[in-house]
């Protein structure tokens, strides 16, 4: 079983793309668990995705990680207990740090074959973000294995090699995608590689 962790700021597209990757899961016969925390603007299709073979449990406010790390562990218990998915996708709170996240897989003690941290930028506001909260935004994105600087739909091509340039001075070891999650460019490619 994978666990694949969808860091990244506020509003950066962490759960439309965590609705492709579900649906590609279900596309490839995975079952797939996916736990989100209901702040955001775009939220989970729980009936359709359910329909689709897979378990959507909505973590009630707040940032997963802290106040409400307890749940978060007995969630992927349960869930991992019950319904013994192929992939956990998760997705906490923009405002969490994947590590922190980690480690409460790792109380979990579901010992997942292979954790997947996953970083989502926003191609548009990346620069200013980054001259505003440089620290916390290093913070997230280091040590992700994958970085996606999504919403490229929306910027130049210089706006995306400035961002790559950063991203890979931050995280010299993350692979780096550009995508854009609402017109699919470049998506299908990273998504596949993402899967069991
Ligand atoms: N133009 C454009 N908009 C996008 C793209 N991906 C996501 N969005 C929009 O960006 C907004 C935020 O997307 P979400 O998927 O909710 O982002 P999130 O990271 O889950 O947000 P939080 O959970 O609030 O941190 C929504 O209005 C999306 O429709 C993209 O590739 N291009
Ligand atoms: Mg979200």
């Amino acid at each position: 079983m994978y666990v694949t962790l969808l860091g990244g700021f506020l509003g950066s597209g962490k759960t439309t793309i965590l609705v492709e990757l579900a649906k590609a899961a279900a596309d490839a016969g995975l079952k797939a668990a996916i736990i989100v925390n209901e702040a955001g603007d775009v939220g989970i299709d729980g009936e359709r995705i359910s329909v689709e073979g897979h378990e959507v449990v909505e973590i009630a406010k707040g940032c997963i990680c802290c106040s409400l790390s307890g749940t978060l562990r007995d969630t992927l218990i349960n869930i991992n207990r019950e319904f013994q998915p192929d992939l956990f996708l998760l997705e906490p709170t923009g405002l969490a740090l994947p590590h922190q996240v980690e480690e409460i897989i790792r109380l979990s003690r579901i010992q997942p074959d292979k954790v997947l941290k996953v970083g989502v930028v926003d191609a548009y506001r990346f620069d200013l973000l980054l001259s505003k909260k440089r620290n916390f935004i290093e913070k997230q994105l280091s040590g992700s294995q994958i970085i996606l600087i999504n919403k490229c739909d929306l910027v130049d091509a210089s706006i995306i090699r400035q961002a790559q340039e950063n991203i890979s001075q931050i995280s010299p070891d993350s692979d780096i995608f550009a995508v854009s999650a609402l017109t699919g460019q470049g998506l299908d490619e990273v998504i596949r590689g993402m899967l069991p």
